[in-house]
């Protein structure tokens, strides 16, 4: 048998441990039957994409079928829940010549082992491939293994972002932060609020090239519907991600006011924004109606998002509206709130609004994540942190015991480069964050206290998109750093390598290949952007 229709279980992420049993290969034919317990809705989900994968990478169909109990029939793929599998997302996959079991203690594990079988089989065409015996075993680091991706700058469809969430199952992800409102538009169906989708939805032109003073003129936008919304957020869930929604605010907010110009501390007129970066005009906190407003739009966000965390942005958002706002000011005089060291009384009356807001969604059993400006108007420690402006952020977060997510624009920002060498790349934010970087990037400094580390929940990278407006864009920045930021995620730095990780990655990337995705294929020779700077 031809080396080219072995499996080889050293993929992306690598498995914690790959340990060889004496036996012979288990021959994969379209003879196998995929197991799965009876009545279990998904496992026989797992058990389907299972078969589907199989199929897609080699032709082979495999029938899929319930049984009663695990019973490794001999020639059959048995999909188990073991209790005796460590994490939750954990799983074990025992090869013997006579069969296959993916084991986990959930569902959710279940399916990184079939993540794992699939990476492991060679792509093409065949009627047999054969899977060497073993053990394979994994448990992620982190349990928040994330992407973002920014809607907003560029809409995307619904078959974007399906296949967006199928390159994040590749790699073993299991958290989409989708970025759904910001200065140039609102992508969001709220029933109550029509006209934020409607007028919001829509700008009138796009600057060209880094905010040039020349603009295309050509009015641009979309949004999802609510159905849009539940079915992304399904199609999500059958692949055990979980969809976090951003509303960012109270700044980065004029596409609602140009809707809704009553809620800014000016009135308007406002205009859904044509240039990128930050803008003063954000929500009026000194009127009660915005925080209605907020209140009302978050409640259709729950509606339609099941999971714990709603984002609420609360970068950049700049105060000299504020300062001049005689509804802020009577607000800050109501609140008794001083400008004391660092903060302005200002700050503090964003810190109030967060404040507001996060015990709003905590009273409906709801969590809130917020950038790191959210440390300098002192918010509770309930709030999770994402750490956006470097790694310190974060890390004083967790000291002062936020749980906190770590996604520093370096090197985690995959809207920036991936080369020093830009001039053939396509246009990005800046920067440069190449492979290698990802690769090396740990989210837990080495200086963190020991009884500190738990408050960092894991990494995510995040993809604005002023520049990236079609979906190869989207593909190309993302992969193969993707690759990178999934051992990240997964192994425990003691066991990454890089050099190892290059020489497993050409197997990933047919895998990219085979589905037409795109990638920067540079990343994989081996050269001086490999070099630690
Ligand atoms: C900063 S990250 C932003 C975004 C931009 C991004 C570009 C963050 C919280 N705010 O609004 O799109 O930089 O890289």
């Amino acid at each position: 048998m031809a080396q080219g229709n072995r499996a080889d279980y050293r993929v992306v992420p690598l498995p914690d441990r790959i340990d060889g049993i004496k036996d012979g290969d288990f021959k994969l034919t379209s003879d196998c039957v995929i197991d799965y317990p009876l009545g279990n809705r998904d496992m026989e989900r797992n058990a389907a994409m299972l078969s589907d994968y199989i199929e897609e990478l080699t032709d082979i169909h495999l029938s899929t079928r319930p049984v009663n109990s695990a019973n490794n029939n001999k020639g059959c793929i048995t999909l188990s829940l073991d209790s005796r599998v460590k994490s939750d997302e954990g799983y074990r996959i025992t090869v013997t010549s006579r069969a296959v079991e993916i084991a986990g203690k959930t569902p959710a594990g279940v399916f990184y082992g079939i993540q794992t079988l699939r990476k492991s089989i060679p792509v093409g065409k065949t009627d047999q491939v054969l899977l060497p015996a073993a053990q394979v075993a994994s448990t992620p680091r982190f349990g928040y293994r994330g992407m973002h991706l920014d809607c907003v700058r560029h809409f995307f469809g619904v078959e974007t972002v399906k296949r967006y969430l199928d390159i994040m199952t590749l790699h073993g992800m299991n958290r989409l932060h989708w970025h759904l409102t910001d200065d140039q538009g609102w992508r969001i169906e709220i029933k109550k609020y029509p006209r934020l989708a409607e007028v919001g939805g829509w700008r009138n032109g796009t600057t060209l090239g880094h905010n040039s003073p020349v603009n295309d003129g050509i009015r641009y936008g979309g949004y999802y519907t609510q159905e849009e919304i539940k079915e992304i957020v399904r199609y999500a869930a059958d692949r055990y991600i979980t969809i976090i929604p951003e509303i960012d605010m109270p700044g980065h907010m004029v596409a609602a006011l140009t809707a809704y110009p009553e809620l800014g501390c000016t009135g308007g007129p406002y205009e859904v924004w044509s240039l990128w970066g930050v803008t003063d005009d954000i929500l009026c906190a000194g009127n009660d109606q915005t925080l209605q407003f907020v209140n009302d739009v978050l409640d259709e966000v729950m509606q339609l998002f099941p999971g714990t965390y709603i984002h609420i942005g609360g970068d950049e958002s700049p105060r000299v509206r504020w300062q001049e706002c005689p509804r802020c000011q009577q607000r800050i005089m109501d609140l008794g709130l001083k400008t004391s060291g660092q903060q302005s009384a200002e700050a503090l009356l964003q810190g109030w609004f967060t404040t507001q807001v996060q015990q709003y969604l905590n009273t409906h059993g709801r969590r809130v994540i917020g950038w790191d400006e959210l440390l300098g108007c002192d918010v509770d420690a309930t709030a999770t942190i994402m750490s956006w402006r470097g790694s310190e952020p974060g890390a004083q977060g967790a000291m002062q015991g936020h749980d906190v997510i770590m996604t520093p624009v370096d090197p985690l920002y995959f809207d920036y480069y991936q080369t020093s060498k830009t001039w053939n790349e396509p246009t990005a934010f800046g920067g440069c964050n190449t492979l290698k970087k990802v690769y090396d990037f740990d989210p837990v400094a080495p200086d963190l206290p020991a009884d500190k580390r738990h408050h960092i929940l894991g990494a995510q990278a995040n993809v604005w998109t002023e520049y990236i407006t079609c979906e190869p864009q989207i593909q190309y920045q993302i992969l193969p750093r993707m690759a990178a930021l999934a051992e990240v995620q997964w192994l425990e730095p003691v066991d990454k390598n890089y050099q190892d990780f290059k020489a497993r990655l050409p197997r990933l990337v047919e895998i990219y290949k085979h589905y037409g995705w795109t990638y920067r294929a540079k990343s994989l020779i081996q050269d001086d952007e490999d070099k630690t700077d």
